[in-house]
């Protein structure tokens, strides 16, 4: 859910940031997930075509989805850090400009999609189909739940 997001629908890769860790080691609020840009890979526009995977942290909300937008990204989907407290989605504050559909989900969900994440390291290779199976699951009905919300709030 975000409030004032893009709207749309949205099924595509995921591309996640390099420091994200659930819990945050540092305590609640102490990750800095796409807080910078050395956060994801580098090139002119390295999510395009993907979905944004950020874990809530230090920087606010609205200066990780635009450097997610600046990069390219189809969407953006936040997750809740995980720390005490913080374990469920709510209503962040996406400003329409930004331009692409925005969704806020719970720790326990940004957890397992990060750890499906396709340029992760698998167990095994002949694990791999399941797993991007599942992943596209998931994460369609993640979108697809979070969208219609998003609309809904739009609506007169
Ligand atoms: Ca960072």
């Amino acid at each position: 859910m975000a409030q004032f997001s893009g709207s749309g629908n949205v099924t595509a890769p995921l591309a996640t940031t390099s420091d994200i860790t659930v819990p945050p080691p540092g305590g609640p609020g102490s990750g800095t997930s796409g807080c910078e840009r050395e956060d994801w890979p580098a090139g002119d526009q390295p999510l395009a075509g993907k979905i944004a995977l950020i874990q809530r942290g230090s920087c606010v909300f609205v200066n990780k989805i635009q450097l997610a937008a600046d990069l390219g990204a189809a969407g953006v989907l936040v997750f809740n850090d995980g720390g005490p407290g913080r374990e469920e989605p709510f209503q962040i504050g996406a400003p329409q400009f930004i331009g692409i559909p925005v969704v806020m989900t719970s720790a326990t969900v940004g957890a397992a999609l990060y750890a499906l994440e396709p340029t992760r390291p698998a167990s095994s290779a002949p694990h791999h189909a399941n797993r991007t199976r599942l992943r596209g699951f998931a994460l369609s009905s993640v979108i697809s739940s979070a969208i219609s919300i998003s609309n809904s709030v739009g609506a007169p």
